[in-house]
């Protein structure tokens, strides 16, 4: 088994994901979390060091708001990483409480659109080239507002923020089918997501949240059918039971994720020059951050790794031949593959540990974080 492919597969973390964390019931706090940015990309840093998977961090504006972008990028340098996604925020305000880029009011939608100006002098500070949106706007009771004037608002004001940006940078839209408004939201799905950007232009691409369908959606046919537009931005990963529940990708369901990268290796976008981002999209609520993220990113690698194992030239035959469970047990051969081993292997030989949790536990990392850090923060309450 050799995973030549996977030379130059990575995986993005968020800036979020090492802060305190929970539900709407209760936030947990945590020894040893982050005060400020810098440490957030200190704590992403070391997710690095041990899988050598994770060399990005996305930040959150204004989580993440610093006094100097250039430094907090050169800090992530010094620290083997460099500068993501950079994410918007248009859910904390009270003045989105009845919507951001798609509301009634001309000044509010002026308010997001400079928002996202900000964003992009970050992006250009900081070296990242992705604009991630993720728009919470929608509505709660039918006959609220106009669902055609609000997709207009929306069109107009995604139209301004496009025309605000560089050549080299992409514009990421993400979809969401519930959540924070019930009825109607102004993104929910792909095909939404798709018609903006194909409005906006070709550097405007999509973002897949695998949290962000109803329970039984094939996923893996949005991707692929967003593969075949080439309009597939980004992914952000993470598992659910129920809705948005932000778990450990490949926890809840690894043969979902497995499907998904199958789409993925089929058209060989898992290599950097499709420009397709893999990143998470997760909070760690009850069990340890930077192990959480290290298994997370291992288990994204342990997916692609068994998807390029399936005999696609037998798999093809197979199908076209119409032999459906041969096609199907060719698929399982590859699922069932126990590539922990050899992915361990390939670690060691690139000096890398082969357990990457235990060697972040033996590090000590946590414990001198947790002495000498006091008073860390919940994600998302900013620096
Ligand atoms: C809210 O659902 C959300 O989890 C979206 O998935 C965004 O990507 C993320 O928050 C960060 O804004
Ligand atoms: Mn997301
Ligand atoms: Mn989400």
């Amino acid at each position: 088994m050799t995973f030549d492919e996977l030379d130059e597969f990575t995986v993005e973390v968020p800036s979020w994901a090492y802060g305190n964390s929970g539900t709407r019931f209760k936030v947990f706090a945590a020894p040893g979390v982050p005060r400020d940015p810098y440490e957030k990309v200190a704590d992403a840093a070391q997710v690095h060091r041990h899988t050598g998977l994770a060399p990005r961090v996305s930040l959150h504006i204004p989580w993440d708001r610093v006094d100097d972008y250039a430094a907090l990028a050169a800090y992530a340098k010094e620290q083997g990483v460099r500068i993501g996604a950079i994410n918007s925020n248009l859910f904390q305000d009270d003045d989105y409480k009845l919507g951001s880029l798609a509301h009634a009011d001309p000044a509010v939608r002026a308010k997001a659109v400079a928002h996202h100006r900000e964003c992009l002098d970050v992006m250009r500070a900081t070296g990242s080239k992705d604009l991630k949106i993720w728009l919470p706007d929608g509505t709660n009771y039918a006959g609220q507002d106009s669902l055609r004037d609000r997709q207009d608002r929306l069109a107009d004001s995604l139209q301004r923020i496009y025309t605000a940006m560089d050549p080299d940078q992409r514009l990421l839209l993400e979809y969401k089918f519930f959540e924070p408004y019930f009825y109607a939201m102004d993104i929910p799905d792909w095909g939404t997501s798709l018609l903006h950007c194909l409005a906006l232009g070709e550097r405007a691409q999509v973002v897949l949240d695998t949290g962000h369908h109803a329970p039984g959606t094939n996923i893996e046919f949005i991707v692929m059918q967003l593969l075949r537009q080439d309009r597939l931005g980004a992914f952000d990963f993470n598992s659910r039971f129920y809705a948005d529940d932000d778990l450990i990708v490949g926890s809840a369901d690894p043969f979902q994720l497995f499907r998904i990268m199958v789409e993925i290796v089929s058209v060989g976008a898992h290599r950097p020059a499709s420009r397709v981002n893999f990143m998470l999209d997760q909070c760690h609520n009850i069990e340890e951050k930077i192990p959480g993220q290290i298994r997370s990113v291992l288990n994204v690698e342990q997916a692609l790794a068994k998807a390029l194992l399936v005999d696609t030239a037998a798999l093809s035959a197979a199908q076209r031949s119409g032999d459906v469970l041969g096609a199907h047990g060719l698929l399982m051969d590859a699922f069932e593959t126990d590539v922990r081993g050899p992915l361990a292997d390939r670690r060691e030989e690139r000096g890398l540990p082969r357990d990457p949790v235990a060697a972040f536990a033996a590090s000590g990392y946590a414990a001198t974080a947790a002495a000498t850090r006091v008073g860390g923060r919940q994600a998302g309450w900013g620096a």
